[in-house]
């Protein structure tokens, strides 16, 4: 089939699972389309089946912002129509779906809309009522949509009251470089000691991730075992972030490492990830952080319950419920028994229900099953 994706290239979730589903199925010999604003980050090797195609920003002095949207759609119905799309994969509703449909509607070629979402154009723009019926449109007009979690086809629902059949494909990690690997001179670089226990943050610092909950959580472990907290990413909250890890005389044992790339090896010196957030539809970071066997401490929102299982490859908390994740996360540091057996089934879980292979399996179906339509 010939595939076009668009998603956000930066760092994020969104991007990443975009990316590595058309890696892989170019890798099964599909032929794959990104259009998007820069190449996605994580489009890093050649591949004779991987095109991508820019959306230049015009940037004419009569536009008051460079529009976006409409260079996407534009640019959409080019790749459609000059390289004869079966289909075309949209991540997030808002605003691809709608530039898709707009696209569908100049092409000449017939091509079939799957929009993925994702959670942010959801849970924080489908709350909007300025956005609300456009985002309902882009869903009800796809040809299919899928959804990351259980969790957030039902709030897409209520949120935005439509019947439209939302399928949920759940995300899912490269094998190939999310396992745990030994690295020992890696935490020596960061001067960790050897009896110091890891734990790790990982996120785009937005309110919703409540990163002062972590590092309140951190303090309460570091009371009472020697650890070091490794901070990853970087957002809106970070300067407020650096100053309270210095107001509770932190700075010491909280290493701010700002955007990293190698994920999984940070990972792989890590005993423990948390996240706090009180939006998360689905949570990658918790699936990397299984993959590479370590377990995790995060909060009941969204889907993240859907991702970890409570007492068996981590602990899930009440939002903002601090002294029962700093319980938790001592429990599980202090006792090695338990966190090997916790962290063998965290990694077992995550090669078992999110296998890359098996949920791209998911898409290729959904695809096929559109192009018998055409
Ligand atoms: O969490 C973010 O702010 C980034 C956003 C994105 O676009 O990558 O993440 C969303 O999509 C990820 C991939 O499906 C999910 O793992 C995240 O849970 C989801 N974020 C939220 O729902 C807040």
């Amino acid at each position: 089939m010939k595939i076009g994706i668009t998603c956000y290239p930066t760092v994020g979730g969104s991007g990443v699972i975009a990316t590595e589903l058309g890696k892989m199925l170019a890798e099964l010999g599909h032929e794959i389309h990104f259009i998007t604003s820069s190449v996605p980050f994580r489009l890093t090797r050649i591949h004779p089946r991987i095109f991508y195609h820019e959306v230049e920003l015009s940037h004419y002095p009569v536009f008051q912002y460079p529009p976006y949207d409409l260079a996407l759609t534009s640019k959409m119905a080019e790749v459609i129509d000059q390289e004869k799309l079966d289909i075309l994969h949209v991540h997030y509703a808002m605003p691809h779906a709608i530039c898709a449909i707009l696209a569908r509607d100049i092409a000449k070629q017939d091509v079939k809309i799957v929009t993925t979402l994702h959670g942010t154009d959801i849970t924080v723009l489908g709350i909007d009522t300025t956005f609300k019926s456009m985002i309902k449109h882009g869903i009800e007009q796809s040809d299919r949509v899928t959804a990351v979690s259980q969790s957030l086809v039902n709030q897409t629902k209520t949120m935005l009251q439509t019947e439209k059949d939302i399928k949920v494909i759940y995300n899912f990690v490269n094998e190939h470089e999310y396992y745990r690997k030994e690295l020992p001179e890696l935490k020596q670089q960061y001067e960790i000691e050897d009896d110091e226990k890891v734990l790790i943050h990982i996120s785009n610092f937005r309110k919703v991730k409540r990163v002062h909950d972590v590092v309140h959580t951190f303090a309460e472990v570091n009371n009472k075992v020697k650890s070091k907290l490794l901070l990853v990413g970087d957002g809106p909250e970070y300067t407020s972030t650096v100053q309270l890890v210095y107001s509770l005389g932190l700075e010491e044992s909280v290493l701010f490492l700002g955007k990293q790339n190698n994920i999984s090896e940070l990972l792989s010196i890590s005993d423990l990830l948390l996240l706090m957030s009180e939006k998360e539809s689905f949570g990658l970071v918790l699936l990397e952080a299984n993959s590479c066997g370590v377990p995790c401490i995060a909060t009941n929102a969204g889907g993240i319950p859907e991702v970890i299982h409570h007492e068996r490859t981590g602990f899930i908390v009440e939002i903002g419920d601090i002294s029962a994740a700093a319980n938790f996360a001592l429990e599980l540091l202090q006792d090695e028994e338990t966190w090997n057996r916790f962290s063998v089934q965290a990694y077992n879980d995550a090669a078992e229900r999110f296998e890359s292979s098996k949920i791209v399996n998911q898409y290729i179906a959904l695809y096929e099953e559109l192009v018998k339509e055409i």
